[in-house]
C-alpha cells in the first residue's frame, strides 16, 4: 500500500537545449512533466512509497511516461490507458531567468478523459496522503468531478489532503481557476500556495484573512511562498519563516513541485513545521540546478548533505 497517492496529468515533456528561446531551438530532449508526478517522484525519491493516478494515451509516448514514473519508483497499477485519446505533450524553453515559453499540446488529451468512476476507495486504501494540484480539476469537467471525488474519499480513507493550486493561466483564465479551483483549496488539510496564486484566488481577502479563513476550517499547515522566495508555514499553533537557498539556477521549472516533495516528506515524518520548511527549500534548491524539472530530486543521503551545507552558508 502507498503512503502517499498522487493525481494528474503525466506529459511528454520536449526540453529545448539550454538558454535557446524555444522559436529558435533546434534541439531538444525527450523527458516527462506533470506537477503530479512530479511530487510522486521527490517524494519516491525520499523513500515514500507513492502510487499514480491518471490517463494517459495507447501510444508511445504514454508507454514511457509509465516507464519513466515506474523508474522512479511510483506505483502506476492504476494508471489507466485510453486507446482513443493521445498523451498530453508540453514543449517548453529553460533558462535561469528569462521567462520559460510553455506550450501545450494537450487538448483533449487522455488523462483530461478521466472520469470520477475510475477513482475508487481501493486506490487510495492504507494512504496517508493525497496530493493533487489545481491542473487537475482545470482540465475538464470530468477531471473537475473526479477531482472532488477524490478529496470525499480521501477523508473517507483518513488520509490528508495536501493540494497546490499551482495556478497556469494557459490551461484557462483567472475566473475560472477562482471557481474551480477555490472552493478545493478551502478543503485542503495541507496548503502550498503561492503569495501571487492566493492573491489571485482571493481577491475579497488579504492573504492574512485567507490563512486564518483556511486554519478556521480545518487545514492543519497553510504555506505561502513569498515573492521573495521564502516561504511562511501556518498553522493553529503559530507561523514560522524559511528563506530560500543561494544556488545557481539552471532552470526554475519544478522548484515548486520539489519544495512541496520535500516540504510533505517532513510533514509525514512529524518533523516540526520549520524543519520541513528547510527541507522543502532545500529540495528546490537543487532541483533548480538542473534543467528538466526531477533530475535534480535528492535521495534522503543527499538532502541530508544539502541541508548541512545550506544552513552552514546561511550561518556563515
Ligand atoms: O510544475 C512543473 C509543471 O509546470 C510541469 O511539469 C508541467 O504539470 C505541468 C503543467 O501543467 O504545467
Amino acid at each position: 500500500t502507498p503512503e502517499v497517492v498522487v493525481c494528474g496529468e503525466a506529459m511528454s515533456l520536449l526540453l529545448a537545449e539550454p538558454g535557446v528561446p524555444l522559436e529558435h531551438a533546434t534541439t531538444f530532449r525527450r523527458s516527462i512533466a506533470g506537477a503530479e508526478s512530479n511530487v510522486a517522484a521527490g517524494l519516491a525519491r525520499l523513500g515514500h512509497r507513492t502510487r499514480w493516478l491518471g490517463r494517459v494515451g495507447d501510444d508511445p509516448a504514454g508507454r514511457a511516461v509509465l516507464a519513466k514514473l515506474r523508474s522512479d519508483g511510483i506505483d502506476t497499477s492504476y494508471a489507466v490507458v485510453d486507446s482513443s485519446a493521445h498523451t498530453g505533450m508540453l514543449v517548453r524553453d529553460s533558462h535561469p531567468a528569462r521567462a520559460i515559453d510553455v506550450q501545450y499540446y494537450r487538448a483533449g488529451s487522455a488523462a483530461s478523459r478521466m472520469t470520477p468512476e475510475e477513482v475508487g476507495l481501493e486506490a487510495l486504501a492504507g494512504a496517508r496522503l493525497l496530493h493533487v494540484t489545481g491542473i487537475t480539476p482545470m482540465l475538464s469537467e470530468s477531471t473537475r468531478a473526479a477531482t472532488e471525488r477524490l478529496f470525499d474519499l480521501a477523508v473517507e480513507a483518513g488520509a490528508l489532503v495536501s493540494f497546490d493550486p499551482n495556478i497556469r493561466l494557459k490551461v484557462g483564465p483567472a475566473e475560472r481557476w477562482r471557481e474551480v479551483v477555490g472552493p478545493l483549496m478551502g478543503r485542503a488539510d495541507l496548503v502550498l500556495t503561492g503569495e501571487d496564486e492566493l492573491e489571485l484566488l482571493c481577491p475579497e481577502e488579504t492573504p492574512e484573512a485567507a490563512v486564518e479563513r483556511m486554519l478556521a476550517a480545518g487545514a492543519r499547515a497553510v504555506v505561502i511562498k513569498h515573492r521573495d522566495k521564502s516561504a511562511g508555514c501556518h498553522t493553529a499553533e503559530g507561523a514560522c519563516r524559511q528563506s530560500a537557498f543561494t544556488v545557481p539556477v539552471a532552470d526554475p521549472v519544478g522548484a515548486g513541485d520539489a519544495f512541496a516533495a520535500g516540504f510533505l516528506a517532513g510533514w509525514l515524518a512529524e518533523l516540526p513545521p520549520r524543519r520541513a520548511l528547510e527541507q522543502g527549500a532545500a529540495t528546490a534548491a537543487l532541483v533548480v540546478q538542473c534543467a528538466n524539472d526531477t533530475d535534480g530530486l535528492p535521495d534522503r543521503a543527499g538532502l541530508e548533505r544539502a541541508l548541512l551545507s545550506f544552513t552552514q552558508d546561511t550561518e556563515a
